[in-house]
Protein backbone atom coordinates (compact mmCIF):
# COMPACT_ATOMS: atom_id res chain seq x y z
CA UNK A 1 0.00 0.00 0.00
CA UNK A 2 1.19 3.55 -1.03
CA UNK A 3 1.82 5.35 2.18
CA UNK A 4 2.88 9.46 2.38
CA UNK A 5 4.05 11.12 5.70
CA UNK A 6 3.01 14.05 5.72
CA UNK A 7 3.65 16.70 8.87
CA UNK A 8 0.75 19.34 10.51
CA UNK A 9 1.80 22.08 12.73
CA UNK A 10 -0.51 24.25 14.57
CA UNK A 11 0.74 27.70 15.94
CA UNK A 12 -1.30 28.51 19.40
CA UNK A 13 -0.98 32.30 21.07
CA UNK A 14 -3.18 32.91 23.89
CA UNK A 15 -6.14 31.09 23.59
CA UNK A 16 -5.96 31.36 19.66
CA UNK A 17 -4.98 28.48 16.77
CA UNK A 18 -3.31 29.30 13.47
CA UNK A 19 -5.96 27.47 10.88
CA UNK A 20 -4.84 29.34 7.44
CA UNK A 21 -7.45 28.82 4.84
CA UNK A 22 -6.12 26.33 1.65
CA UNK A 23 -5.98 27.61 -1.52
CA UNK A 24 -4.76 24.78 -3.79
CA UNK A 25 -4.21 21.29 -3.76
CA UNK A 26 -5.75 18.32 -1.59
CA UNK A 27 -8.12 19.95 1.14
CA UNK A 28 -8.58 23.12 -0.54
CA UNK A 29 -11.59 25.27 0.90
CA UNK A 30 -10.57 24.21 4.05
CA UNK A 31 -8.90 25.55 7.47
CA UNK A 32 -6.36 23.09 8.61
CA UNK A 33 -3.19 23.58 10.36
CA UNK A 34 0.30 24.13 7.98
CA UNK A 35 2.08 21.71 6.15
CA UNK A 36 2.41 18.80 3.69
CA UNK A 37 4.54 16.08 2.22
CA UNK A 38 7.90 15.36 3.91
CA UNK A 39 10.73 14.94 1.24
CA UNK A 40 13.40 12.40 0.75
CA UNK A 41 16.21 13.06 2.35
CA UNK A 42 14.52 15.26 4.96
CA UNK A 43 13.45 14.10 8.82
CA UNK A 44 9.97 14.55 9.61
CA UNK A 45 10.84 17.63 12.30
CA UNK A 46 12.87 19.07 8.75
CA UNK A 47 9.94 18.85 6.87
CA UNK A 48 7.82 20.58 9.39
CA UNK A 49 9.91 23.38 9.62
CA UNK A 50 10.53 23.88 6.08
CA UNK A 51 6.58 23.49 5.26
CA UNK A 52 5.72 26.30 7.89
CA UNK A 53 8.34 29.30 6.55
CA UNK A 54 7.03 28.06 2.47
CA UNK A 55 3.17 28.35 3.48
CA UNK A 56 3.31 31.09 5.96
CA UNK A 57 6.94 32.59 5.86
CA UNK A 58 7.50 32.10 9.81
CA UNK A 59 10.22 30.06 11.18
CA UNK A 60 8.59 27.74 13.85
CA UNK A 61 10.86 27.62 17.47
CA UNK A 62 10.32 24.42 19.45
CA UNK A 63 8.13 21.79 17.70
CA UNK A 64 6.05 19.63 20.16
CA UNK A 65 5.08 16.23 18.87
CA UNK A 66 1.67 15.57 19.83
CA UNK A 67 0.09 13.05 17.07
CA UNK A 68 0.55 10.38 14.87
CA UNK A 69 -2.77 9.86 12.42
CA UNK A 70 -3.10 7.51 9.57
CA UNK A 71 -5.68 8.36 6.89
CA UNK A 72 -6.86 5.65 4.81
CA UNK A 73 -8.27 6.86 1.63
CA UNK A 74 -9.72 4.73 -1.23
CA UNK A 75 -10.01 6.16 -4.49
CA UNK A 76 -12.30 2.94 -6.47
CA UNK A 77 -13.17 -0.14 -3.99
CA UNK A 78 -9.54 -1.63 -4.42
CA UNK A 79 -7.21 1.37 -4.27
CA UNK A 80 -5.82 2.27 -1.04
CA UNK A 81 -3.55 5.11 0.19
CA UNK A 82 -2.91 5.82 3.40
CA UNK A 83 -1.38 9.06 4.74
CA UNK A 84 0.37 9.46 7.85
CA UNK A 85 0.42 12.77 9.10
CA UNK A 86 2.94 13.52 12.07
CA UNK A 87 1.22 16.70 14.14
CA UNK A 88 3.15 19.15 15.99
CA UNK A 89 2.33 22.65 18.19
CA UNK A 90 4.09 25.29 18.66
CA UNK A 91 3.71 28.31 20.84
CA UNK A 92 7.01 30.45 19.36
CA UNK A 93 8.34 31.15 16.14
CA UNK A 94 9.92 34.55 14.59
CA UNK A 95 7.95 36.19 12.03
CA UNK A 96 3.77 37.30 11.16
CA UNK A 97 2.39 34.49 9.43
CA UNK A 98 1.87 35.28 5.39
CA UNK A 99 -0.24 34.45 2.74
CA UNK A 100 1.11 32.68 -0.11
CA UNK A 101 -0.22 30.74 -3.04
CA UNK A 102 -0.74 28.01 -0.64
CA UNK A 103 -2.54 29.48 2.61
CA UNK A 104 -3.97 32.69 3.75
CA UNK A 105 -3.58 32.90 7.94
CA UNK A 106 -7.04 33.13 10.21
CA UNK A 107 -6.85 32.81 13.76
CA UNK A 108 -9.64 30.91 15.67
CA UNK A 109 -10.23 31.05 19.40
CA UNK A 110 -9.38 27.05 20.49
CA UNK A 111 -13.21 26.95 21.93
CA UNK A 112 -14.71 28.11 18.53
CA UNK A 113 -12.84 26.04 16.12
CA UNK A 114 -14.60 26.14 11.93
CA UNK A 115 -15.33 22.44 11.90
CA UNK A 116 -17.97 23.07 8.88
CA UNK A 117 -15.16 24.16 6.97
CA UNK A 118 -12.65 21.64 8.05
CA UNK A 119 -11.63 17.67 7.38
CA UNK A 120 -14.77 15.87 9.29
CA UNK A 121 -12.33 13.47 11.38
CA UNK A 122 -11.03 16.82 12.65
CA UNK A 123 -13.35 17.19 15.83
CA UNK A 124 -12.42 13.77 16.98
CA UNK A 125 -9.28 14.58 17.84
CA UNK A 126 -8.19 18.16 17.37
CA UNK A 127 -9.59 19.69 20.29
CA UNK A 128 -7.58 16.99 22.45
CA UNK A 129 -4.42 18.11 20.53
CA UNK A 130 -4.64 21.69 21.40
CA UNK A 131 -5.64 21.08 24.62
CA UNK A 132 -2.04 19.23 25.02
CA UNK A 133 -3.47 15.61 24.81
CA UNK A 134 -1.15 12.87 22.95
CA UNK A 135 -2.69 10.62 21.09
CA UNK A 136 -2.44 7.91 17.93
CA UNK A 137 -5.44 7.95 15.29
CA UNK A 138 -6.64 6.02 12.30
CA UNK A 139 -9.45 7.16 10.02
CA UNK A 140 -10.47 5.10 7.23
CA UNK A 141 -12.20 7.00 4.73
CA UNK A 142 -14.86 5.85 1.48
CA UNK A 143 -14.35 7.21 -2.09
CA UNK A 144 -16.81 9.71 -1.14
CA UNK A 145 -14.48 10.67 1.59
CA UNK A 146 -17.13 10.17 4.15
CA UNK A 147 -15.72 8.52 7.54
CA UNK A 148 -16.35 4.40 7.67
CA UNK A 149 -14.18 3.60 10.87
CA UNK A 150 -11.85 5.47 13.03
CA UNK A 151 -10.17 4.53 16.32
CA UNK A 152 -8.47 7.56 18.61
CA UNK A 153 -6.25 5.95 21.79
CA UNK A 154 -4.51 8.43 24.32
CA UNK A 155 -0.77 7.78 24.28
O1 LIG B 1 1.13 18.35 0.61
P1 LIG B 1 -0.35 18.27 0.79
O2 LIG B 1 -1.03 19.58 0.54
O3 LIG B 1 -0.99 17.14 0.06
O4 LIG B 1 -0.58 17.97 2.36
C1 LIG B 1 -1.83 17.68 2.89
C2 LIG B 1 -1.91 18.24 4.29
O5 LIG B 1 -3.20 17.93 4.84
C3 LIG B 1 -0.91 17.65 5.26
O6 LIG B 1 -0.49 18.70 6.14
C4 LIG B 1 -1.69 16.61 6.04
C5 LIG B 1 -3.05 17.23 6.06
N1 LIG B 1 -4.20 16.33 6.20
C6 LIG B 1 -4.50 15.22 5.45
N2 LIG B 1 -5.68 14.69 5.87
C7 LIG B 1 -6.12 15.47 6.91
C8 LIG B 1 -7.25 15.44 7.74
O7 LIG B 1 -8.12 14.59 7.61
N3 LIG B 1 -7.34 16.40 8.71
C9 LIG B 1 -6.40 17.37 8.81
N4 LIG B 1 -6.58 18.30 9.76
N5 LIG B 1 -5.31 17.43 8.03
C10 LIG B 1 -5.18 16.48 7.10
O8 LIG B 1 -3.80 14.81 4.54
Amino acid sequence: MLKRQATLCFLMQKGEVLLPMKKRGFGKDRFNGVGGKVEAGETIEEAARREVFEEIAVEVGPLKKMATIEFFYRETSKEIWCQEVHVFTATEWKGTPQESDEMAPHWFPIQSLPFEKMWSDDPYWLPKVLSGESLKARFHYTPEITIESYEVTPL
